[in-house]
């Protein structure tokens, strides 16, 4: 069973192995960066919408970003390979201002249903979350969706992707 919305604390204190390559964008370089590393941006005409920028972060020195002065489409994604099969949790922090007109993350490409994580409005940092996905094709995909008004800003910070077995290992 999928369950959505995995209230904080459960996993506050344990320590997992995070399969999410860069999940808090430490690795980029302090101040605004358009190229995530990491993470692949895809957009007709607003790449721009989406960067690494420093302060206000959940965690750490940066944060990721999307924004921008014009109405903007982006989706930035990561595949995280070479998955053990297995059953997994994924949970990210994020915050946001007004002008969503559909924004989500997902996960698919793991050979179960994919999941779709709505973003709902949040001017403070918050978690979402989601348990139990049984990943079989050993890979995984994290993707993060803005459609959006001029002006829109969704700030974004430590994606966590890990086997349950790493809860009951502590
Ligand atoms: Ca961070």
């Amino acid at each position: 069973m999928l369950v959505l919305g995995l209230t904080a604390g459960a996993t506050a204190k344990v320590k997992v192995n995070n399969l999410v390559f860069n999940p808090s964008f430490e690795k980029d370089s302090s101040g605004k960066n358009f190229k995530v590393t990491g993470w692949t941006v895809v957009s007709d005409n607003d790449k721009d919408a989406a960067f690494t920028e420093s302060g206000w972060t959940h965690s750490g020195q940066n944060k990721f970003t999307n924004w921008k002065d014009k109405d903007f489409k982006v989706y930035t994604y990561q595949t995280v390979e070479n998955i053990p099969e297995g059953v997994y949790n994924f949970e990210f922090w994020y915050a946001n201002g007004d002008g969503a007109n559909d924004c989500y993350v997902e996960l698919k490409d793991f050979g179960g249903d994919p999941v779709k994580i709505p973003i709902t409005k949040s001017g403070s940092w918050i978690k979402k979350a989601a348990a139990d996905i049984k990943i079989t094709a050993g890979k995984c995909a994290i993707g993060i969706y803005s459609d959006a008004k001029a002006g829109y800003w969704i700030n974004m910070d430590d994606f966590t992707l890990y086997n349950q077995k790493d809860l009951e290992q502590q």
